[in-house]
């Protein structure tokens, strides 16, 4: 017998990006697999629309299973696991942008900090040996020093979203030694794809390549181009995520490729990937991207996907100080020896081919 074979898990913020990914890995693994959604995703569900099957009028009848709830709602999450009896929860489910969490802190908190006490009390209630996988992550570090950061580095949140991710991280450790629960925290660096919200730079970015290349807008304006960050791909994080979940003792892991860039670095592997070559000056508010160059035999291998082909010395990129954080974290690097060591795992796409990725995808689609 397939040992997999009576496994159910339950995805929280199954339509987000890492959702999606899980949801096709865990498939392939052999679960069975439900999905939360709120009642406002329901014009967001692009990522996994080719998981349900919507012919039957239902959502209940696909490869997944959806059911709909909210992190703030304890009701309809206690209804929720009652109904699908999960083995693994997964709670990808949050108010994920750190931008966003300045203009909405008390939401965010009720969500991402409150949402998973919420979930640690049904299972501590239910008495059935339920698993959780918390998204945590590498915001819980702020950047006080340099890193690179493992599991033992200083927890120092810089916004609210971190704050409300550092609750929970403490939360999942007590719950873990108080009442003996395989809870786990996965404190995973930026990971990106092709589903990448379009919200977070790098989807900005490459989506705003696409516009540009189709007479959409002339240019992108973006934040901090000096932040750097450990950018590494979301379909293989997913694959981590599962693997914290089946060792025999639950525990903490980083999850990162070990090297990060530059947003301004990351530009211009986007560029690049097109045979654009961009050229920076000014600094701060004041900076732009110009173009310096452009290759003719890489552009004109999406020449039936273009109708503005950009010249010489025009600006791409602009500084919008409105885009700049009331509180940033400038730097984030991460040591995931022990994923390494303990799950055998280790982040394989490279920052310039994750960059090529997006940016192609973006110009076919
Ligand atoms: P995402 O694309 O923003 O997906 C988040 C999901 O959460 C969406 O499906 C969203 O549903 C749902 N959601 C938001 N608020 C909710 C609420 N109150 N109740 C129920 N569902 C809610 O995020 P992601 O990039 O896949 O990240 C997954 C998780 O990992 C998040 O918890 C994030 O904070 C964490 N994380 C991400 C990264 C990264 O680099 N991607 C790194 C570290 C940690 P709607 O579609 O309805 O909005
Ligand atoms: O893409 P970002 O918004 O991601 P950020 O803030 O690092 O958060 C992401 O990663 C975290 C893990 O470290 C997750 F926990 C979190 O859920 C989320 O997935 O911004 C990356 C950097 C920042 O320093 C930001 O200031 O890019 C800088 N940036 C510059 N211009 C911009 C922009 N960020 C956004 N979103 N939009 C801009 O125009």
């Amino acid at each position: 017998m397939n040992p997999k074979k009576n496994k159910t898990a339950l995805i929280t913020g199954i339509n987000g990006q890492d959702g999606s990914y899980l949801a096709e890995y865990l498939l392939q693994q052999g679960y069975i697999v439900h999905g939360t959604k709120r009642l406002s995703s329901t014009i967001n569900t692009g990522r996994i629309k080719h998981l349900v099957d919507y012919s039957a009028g239902t959502e209940q009848q696909g490869k997944i299973i959806l059911h709909h709830a909210d992190l703030t709602d304890s009701s309809s999450l206690s209804r929720v696991v009652n109904l699908c009896k999960p083995t693994e929860i997964y709670n990808l489910a949050a108010q994920s942008h750190v931008a966003v969490s300045f203009e909405e802190p008390e939401y965010t908190a009720n969500a991402d900090a409150l949402g998973v006490l919420r979930l640690l009390e049904i299972i501590r209630r239910e008495k059935n040996n339920i698993k959780l996988y918390q998204a945590s992550t590498s915001e819980l570090f702020g950047g006080v020093n340099k890193g690179p950061y493992d599991e033992n580095a200083l927890i120092d949140p810089r916004s609210p979203y971190a704050a409300s991710k550092a609750y929970s991280y403490y939360l999942i450790k007590q719950y873990r030694m108080a009442y003996n629960i395989f809870a786990v925290n996965g404190i995973l660096f930026n990971h990106e794809s092709p589903r990448r919200g379009e919200n977070f730079v790098t989807r900005k970015i490459s989506r705003g390549i696409s516009k540009i290349l189709k007479g959409v807008q002339n240019h992108i304006a973006l934040g901090n181009l000096d932040a750097t960050r450990d950018w590494g791909h979301a379909k293989e994080y997913v694959v981590a995520m599962h693997l914290m979940m089946q060792q025999n003792k639950p525990e903490d892991y980083v999850i990162a490729t070990g090297k990060s860039v530059t947003v301004r670095e990351f530009i211009n592997y986007c560029f690049n990937s097109i045979g654009i070559e961009l050229k920076f000056s000014g600094k701060s508010e004041k900076e732009i991207g110009i173009v310096e160059k452009i290759n003719e035999n890489i552009l004109n291998k999406f020449k039936d996907k273009i109708t503005h082909v950009p010249n010489k010395g025009d600006i791409l990129i602009r500084v919008d100080s409105k885009l700049f954080r009331p509180l940033e974290v400038e730097s984030l690097t991460g040591n995931s020896m022990k994923a390494k060591q303990n799950l055998g795992w280790a982040a394989k796409t490279s920052i310039q081919n994750l960059a090529k990725e997006m940016v192609k995808h973006d110009l076919l689609n």
